[in-house]
């Protein structure tokens, strides 16, 4: 089995890998459906990873910060290296496996905690907080550093996508990465995974599965790119100006703006299409708060 168009940047195939549908094996379909997550597996090289993690910080070093509000968000219409990267073949293949053929990108999100920082993510649900009406959203999450338990890896309930949706606590901790700070109270820390990841590798997790994250206790940045793959007929129930990426199929339902593909990192029209479709997603994300801005 190959991979059409992934050339020699990403790992071959490992033996015991038979899959079952474009990538995944029917045991990590099963696994998602139970347990809503897939553990990682590898996506990229090192050096693929290395070369993203250097142009990231390279436009870090150029503005003079990390990034911060609306530049964590939706990148793909920023740089044409992360336009490419979301349409990642074998990405994409695992994807199409749990979500069917047509696929759009609803958002590309940056989650970097700096060495030795407070920064942590409480408990939550996605889906309470992003007005999308599917339950097949599938976030790939991808490490551009490793994310290992010192440096705060993500963790997750197993099983807590199926339901009852839990309840949460706008808390607007200073240093909770999430829009409010939002929390889910009582979690049993026992019941829950550590999902590590390696330079190069992604997990997927499902919509409603509950996630958290503790501080980076390394000295190196813990780099994690979260990617929102939707199929087409999903409907935003909190704006008719959201938008997406069509990154495999056919869009036949129109419920999405269609982003453009940027011709070459900051294109004019993806950068101004960017602040538009940011606004309108950061008004989704604090939709009924009394923010106005970006909190983190
Ligand atoms: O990267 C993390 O620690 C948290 C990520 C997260 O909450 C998300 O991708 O929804």
């Amino acid at each position: 089995m190959s991979f059409p168009g992934e050339g020699p940047l990403y790992y071959p195939e490992t033996p015991e890998h038979t899959q079952m549908g474009k990538f995944l094996t029917e045991k990590q379909v099963e696994d998602f459906g139970a347990n809503g997550f897939v553990p990682p597996f590898s996506v990229a090289t090192t050096d693929l990873m290395q070369g993203m993690r250097s142009k990231l910080e390279s436009f870090e070093q150029a503005q003079g910060g990390a990034l911060r509000g609306s530049q964590r968000f939706k990148n793909h219409l920023l740089f044409k290296w992360l336009s490419d990267f979301i349409r990642t073949p074998r990405i994409l293949d695992a994807v199409e496996d749990l979500i069917g053929p047509d696929i759009l990108v609803w958002s590309t999100d940056w989650w970097i905690k700096e060495p030795r920082s407070p920064q942590f993510v409480s408990w939550h649900q996605d889906s309470q907080y992003w007005g999308l009406d599917s339950d097949r959203l599938v976030t790939v999450w991808v490490a551009l550093s490793p994310a290992t338990v010192q440096s705060g890896c993500m963790r997750v309930l197993p099983g807590s996508h199926v339901g009852p949706d839990l309840a949460h606590e706008d808390t607007y901790h200073d240093d909770n990465m999430l829009t409010r700070g939002q929390e889910i109270g009582g979690v049993d820390e026992n019941l829950a995974v550590n999902l590590e990841v390696a330079t190069g590798e992604a997990a997927l997790f499902a919509y409603r599965i509950a996630h958290a994250s503790h501080p980076n206790q390394t000295d190196d940045r813990r780099i994690g790119l979260a990617i929102r793959y939707i199929p087409p007929d999903t409907r935003q129930a909190y704006s008719d100006e959201d938008s997406a990426a069509l990154v495999r199929g056919v869009d036949r339902f129109g419920n999405f703006k269609p982003e453009p593909e940027p011709r070459y990192d900051l294109d004019p029209v993806a950068v101004e299409f960017h602040r538009e479709s940011e606004e309108v997603r950061r008004k989704i994300m604090y939709r009924g708060t009394d923010w106005n801005t970006h909190r983190t």
